[in-house]
């Protein structure tokens, strides 16, 4: 199968992380892809024009990153990152759409910083800066009852909070939730995190 990708995105990196945390990476060949030119292709595998997406063998897309996640996990036959069923699973997929709000907001917040200055709203801006900010203390309040193992709830936290040390750096998140911080930084230690840390393309 094949991912399409761009380096930076921090949809891509949930799939990296899945597919590296299952042992499934050497099946997948990486096509890079640059969303804003219409000469990729992207848009005949997924007319949303994003990524990732991926392209099964039989010819077949998905999108968009919990579908290929789940996807994935459905591959290998080790300890599930997307429980099968029942508190655990909701509770996974319910952190996965917090974390993938957070990413999404971040994201909403970095392109409005890119238009010219006299087009950018700086009530959007801080609207999505809030939407951040609140997640991240639900995250402070909650992240004591993640737990050990591996989910994809624990997947998508983890590489929001490195998307906001890639693109906010000067923004402390650390600051005011200390457990999460630590749960972070040890998160981040991991292999998949650490060969999957998002860079600029040189
Ligand atoms: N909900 C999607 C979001 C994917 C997404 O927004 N990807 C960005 C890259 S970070 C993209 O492809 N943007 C190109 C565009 O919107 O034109 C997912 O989870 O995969």
């Amino acid at each position: 199968m094949k991912l399409r990708y761009s380096p930076t995105s921090p949809y891509v990196r949930k799939v990296t992380v899945t597919a590296q945390e299952t042992g499934l990476q050497a099946r997948i060949e990486r096509v890079p892809t640059v969303t804003s030119d219409p000469g990729s292709g992207l848009a005949k595998d997924n007319p949303l024009g994003k990524v990732p997406t991926l392209i099964l063998d039989d010819g077949e897309r998905l999108y968009d990153s919990p579908v290929i996640c789940e996807y994935l996990d459905g591959l290998h036959s080790g300890a599930k990152i997307v429980p099968p069923a029942g508190p655990a699973r909701w509770a996974a997929l319910r952190r996965q759409a917090l974390a993938d709000g957070v990413l999404d907001a971040a994201v909403l917040r970095l392109m409005e910083t890119r238009r010219p200055a006299h087009e950018q709203s700086p009530a959007w801006i801080a609207k999505q800066k809030g939407v951040v900010d609140r997640c991240l203390d639900a995250l402070e309040a909650e992240i004591g009852r993640f737990g050990d193992g591996l989910t994809i709830g624990h997947i998508a936290v983890g590489v929001a909070l490195g998307y906001l040390d890639f693109r906010f750096a000067a923004e402390n998140w650390r600051d005011r939730r200390p457990a999460l911080a630590r749960w972070y930084d040890a998160f981040a230690r991991r292999p998949s995190m650490v060969a999957s840390a998002p860079r600029e393309p040189s």
